[in-house]
């Protein structure tokens, strides 16, 4: 029995299990009951290991297709009703052409099989930040991964009522995983979503980069708020007041990590604390006092595994020892618990490496191979978190202090700087650049320019999501966050990375918070503010302050070498791209001559 009487989601199911011809229809009420039957029958047929009860209880492991490992760009299209709305770093299709071909290909390929109808909230259920979708699969594991990503079932529909049409209507269908006929697509002015021939995370968990990050991207700018690729946290200090930090970092690199951040010694004893809000997407909106607050639209974590350990991040580790998910990493069949590489020191003897071959972990990975997927997840619960924040389900979110972009540079970029003001901050996430990670199939270690982390993820042209940008600088005015840029991976003539990260960068984000209220000078360089040696508290660290002036350094020639690769970029956006931030380019040309 349908689960909802809104007439505008029921006849696009109708329209959908004509399309599709399910066997069978099934709607996901979120209770437990029906999760628990859900898994028991995955486990059946394969599609899920149920892992050690009492090492891991509630936890299982899905090994994808080989050629299904991650987010696949060059088949990502936004299917805006021109081309010039989607613009150059987006592929396009024109809609009608797209949902023919994907309507072609999806085409009674639900036969013999179920459909599950999920209803899901992006954003605690009831706050004016959320928004609500369904999303209709094929796979189990989707509908379970579903049910840890988002808020979900029968409590979603409640509260949405029977009359709004304001919801992303979301198709999935697994078909044969073709890499040649995989298509993930998005239509923003339908509010649409559909995906084909893929099982992977990102690409099928819709609520999560299509909807969360395509479609609200263009949804918050029509509607005057902001869809980032960026997690929140707070940082709270000995006198118990906590500021809250968004940060948007390319995918893989450290989001989660500095989310869940465990503060090094020196500022543990003295009271310091973080508290994670969100790990890797922000929805955010001006508040009734003029300032910029935040919200997760998720509910749980759909994190890197690799070098997730007790060391680097051990409130991302136990996260993943209860009812997780686990996709590509290895099997220990000794005491069926899971292996990764950074885990530990010890790969099993006896595992069942990603792809589902059963090898000597010791041997194997002495040859050089990978006993997990680099790209392996967990999908682990946001409640397991052991720092998560009082504030993760407030449906007014949390006021963001600072706005920090950051990314993989070996050099040119400094540990950290702040930018002048807030356009200067736009220019400065709009040029970042990027070295690519597994998280997408392709090229890994490529330098790429990759704006506020969103090349991947705008759902419209960039150039007007830059004017959106300054347009919401303008609305805040003096309560705007202000704008900083970190980069954790400078690395030596060796290759070695130079700054030790992880908890240790929580020196940073004290710097970060001390000149957001005003409580520290710095030194002012051609491409911003840089912190003044001593400013950077090193106690307890074997760092030296000639090793800081290193990564601190601001390198002229480098950042002069970076203008033609800025400006070849700028250029593809022609007469689309916002005089301020052509204007910020020329000044930083200016100061570098100087
Ligand atoms: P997505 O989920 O893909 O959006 O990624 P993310 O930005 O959340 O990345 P995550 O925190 O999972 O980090 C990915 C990789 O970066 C892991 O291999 C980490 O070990 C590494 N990493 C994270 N923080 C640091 C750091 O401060 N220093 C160094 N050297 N590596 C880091
Ligand atoms: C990313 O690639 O940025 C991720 C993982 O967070 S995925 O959900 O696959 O996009
Ligand atoms: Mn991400």
């Amino acid at each position: 029995m349908a689960l909802t009487e809104n007439k505008s989601m029921l006849s696009w199911i109708d329209e959908m299990t004509e399309l599709m011809k399910p066997s069978e229809i099934v709607w996901i009420d979120g209770s437990e009951e029906q999760l628990e039957q859900l898994r028991k029958q995955a486990c059946q047929s394969g599609e899920l290991i149920k892992l050690n009860e009492e090492k891991l209880p509630g936890c299982y492991l899905h090994r994808t297709k080989p050629n299904d490992v991650a987010r696949v760009e060059a088949r990502t299209f936004i299917c805006a009703n021109s081309k010039e709305e989607a613009g150059p770093t987006n592929n396009w299709m024109e809609p009608s052409e797209a949902y023919k071909m994907l309507y072609d290909i999806a085409r009674g390929r639900y036969a013999g099989r179920t459909m599950y109808i999920i209803p899901y909230s992006m954003g605690p259920i009831g706050s004016e930040f959320s928004k609500v979708g369904i999303e209709l699969t094929d796979s189990i594991y989707v509908v379970l991964n579903m049910a840890i990503m988002t808020r979900m079932g029968k409590a979603v529909l409640d509260a949405f009522g029977n009359e709004s049409n304001d919801w992303v209507r979301g198709l999935h269908a697994t078909c044969d995983i073709d890499e040649e006929k995989r298509y993930i697509c998005q239509f923003p002015q339908d509010n649409t979503i559909i995906s084909v021939n893929s099982a992977y995370g990102g690409n099928v968990l819709l609520g999560k980069k299509c909807f969360a990050l395509r479609i609200a991207s263009y949804q918050g700018w029509k509607e005057g708020w902001m869809a980032e690729h960026m997690l929140i946290l707070g940082l709270e200090n000995p006198q118990g007041e906590i500021k809250y930090v968004c940060a948007a970092f390319p995918s893989a690199c450290g989001k989660t990590n500095l989310a869940m951040l465990i503060p090094p010694e020196v500022y543990k004893s003295k009271g310091y604390k973080v508290w994670c809000v969100g790990d890797d997407i922000s929805w955010l909106r001006i508040g009734p006092d003029g300032r910029l607050w935040a919200i997760n639209p998720e509910n749980g974590f759909f994190g890197v595994a690799p070098g997730t350990n007790a060391k680097s991040n051990p409130n991302a580790l136990a996260s993943t020892r209860k009812n997780t998910i686990f996709t590509n990493v290895a099997q220990n069949l000794d005491d069926n618990t899971v292996w990764w590489e950074g885990l530990d020191k010890n790969p099993p003897v006896n595992a069942v490496e990603w792809k589902g071959a059963h090898v000597n972990g010791p041997e194997f990975t002495a040859q050089g191979n990978k006993l997990a997927h680099p790209n392996s997840r967990f999908t682990a619960p946001a409640k397991n978190c052991p720092c998560v924040s009082s504030e993760f389900d407030s449906t007014t979110g949390v006021p963001i202090s600072a706005i920090v972009f950051g990314g993989r540079r070996a050099k040119t970029a400094p540990l950290v700087y702040q930018s002048r003001d807030w356009n200067h901050g736009v220019f400065v996430g709009s040029t970042m650049a990027s070295e690519t990670t597994a998280a997408a199939t392709g090229a890994v270690g490529v330098v790429r320019r990759d704006p506020m982390a969103m090349i991947p993820f705008c759902g419209y042209n960039m150039a007007y999501y830059w004017q959106h940008w300054i347009d919401m600088g303008e609305k805040l005015g003096d309560k705007a966050p202000k704008i900083f840029h970190v980069n954790w991976f400078r690395t030596d003539d060796e290759g070695n990375f130079v700054w030790p990260g992880f908890g240790d960068n929580l020196r940073v984000l004290d710097w970060i918070i001390k000149r957001c209220e005003g409580k520290v000078g710095a030194k002012e360089t051609a491409i911003g503010y840089v912190p003044e040696v001593d400013d950077i508290n090193l106690d307890g660290l074997d760092f030296t302050k000639e090793d800081l002036a290193g990564v601190l350094n601001v390198d002229t020639d480098l950042w002069k070498a970076e203008i033609p690769g800025i400006k070849e970029f700028y250029a593809k956006f022609g007469d689309k791209l916002p005089e301020k931030l052509q204007a910020e380019l020329d000044t930083l040309e200016a100061k570098l001559a100087e």
